[in-house]
């Protein structure tokens, strides 16, 4: 009889989005650059993927992270990202989650640590109370203002960006950004996505843009806005995005609408906060955000050869 496989998880929630970690028992992906072992996982480990994230064991929401050896030895980690579909080129909730599990690990403690991802290296802090800035890949708006129709809803205007994953930031819109109506921002959200693909509209290079993102106004004081973010598996965002941030500023700051060093404060759907801010180095945008993330459980996945289901249910 084959043996039960037995994958040691860490969970932890910043700003309500989760992020499983996986500590050990992970797929031998070779000790290539991160970008390399993330395609050794695609084409080889598909199912691991689903075995983490997706139900029974998982959920649509989650978000996976397989701790990796970095290649530098001075980073502190290395880490590819994975959700419900796929992989994510940088996640920045789930980089916060990262930090304060190795924190919550004992791993490191506060200070500055450099972790690498399939889309570079990024460095984080580890401040003394537990928060964590995610000083993120360069980001930058490819296209402004294009515009898309979107069957049943008409013309939906919006800016394709970057922020380590690729975004469509919609600048007109009617819905009203509260959790009740989740529902019908997924379905708005979604139709826009279909629409961007079916008509050919991507990022850079022909990459497709696998997440929506809209924005509204804050009733939080002091804080500058609140959005609702559609993830490539149409789960949303719980908590503002660390990418979808990123993309955000970039924008504005592409528009003179922030300066280099502002704070701004970007809510979510469910009234998690980040704070963000730009950077600028030789003409290049680069974001950080600051936010928080809880351990929330430690975890033996068991995957049973004899479970049916053992490798997750996948569309
Ligand atoms: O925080 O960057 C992020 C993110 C991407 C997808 C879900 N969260």
């Amino acid at each position: 009889m084959q043996e039960c496989r037995r994958i040691r998880v860490i969970d932890s929630h910043t700003g309500g989005e989760p992020t499983r970690l996986v500590v050990s028992g992970g797929p031998d992906l070779g000790a290539g650059s991160l970008a390399e072992r993330l395609e050794c996982f695609r084409g080889k480990h598909d199912g691991f993927r689903s075995a983490i994230v997706n139900e029974p064991r998982g959920a649509d929401v989650m978000v996976g992270a397989l701790l990796c050896d970095p290649l530098d030895s001075s980073c502190s980690a290395g880490v590819i990202f994975f959700n419900n579909v796929g992989y994510l080129g940088m996640c920045g909730h789930g980089t916060i989650g990262l930090v304060a599990t190795l924190a919550y690990m004992k791993r490191i403690g506060p200070g500055e640590h450099k972790i690498e991802t399939p889309v570079g290296t990024v460095r984080a802090v580890l401040h003394e109370h537990g928060e964590v800035t995610v000083n993120n890949v360069v980001s930058y708006r490819s296209e402004a203002n294009i515009a898309v129709d979107v069957p049943g809803y008409g013309e939906v205007r919006g800016d394709i960006a970057w922020g380590g994953n690729w975004f469509f930031l919609v600048r007109n819109h009617t819905m009203d950004l509260v959790l009740r109506n989740v529902d019908q921002l997924t379905i708005f959200t979604w139709a826009i996505r279909q629409a961007l693909r079916d008509r050919g509209i991507t990022g850079a290079g022909g990459k497709e843009i696998d997440h929506v993102e809209l924005f509204g106004p804050s009733q939080l004081p002091g804080v500058d806005s609140r959005n609702f973010v559609l993830c490539p598996g149409k789960a949303y965002d719980r908590s503002p995005c660390g990418t979808g941030t990123s993309a955000k500023l970039a924008c504005l700051f592409a528009d003179g609408k922030i300066r280099e060093g502002q704070t701004w404060k970007q809510e979510s759907i469910i009234g998690s906060v980040f704070e963000g801010s730009v950077t600028v180095r030789d003409g290049k945008v680069y974001p950080s955000i600051k936010g928080s993330a809880f351990v929330n459980a430690e975890a033996e996945l068991v995957l049973d050869p004899r479970d049916p289901l053992c490798m997750g249910i996948r569309a």
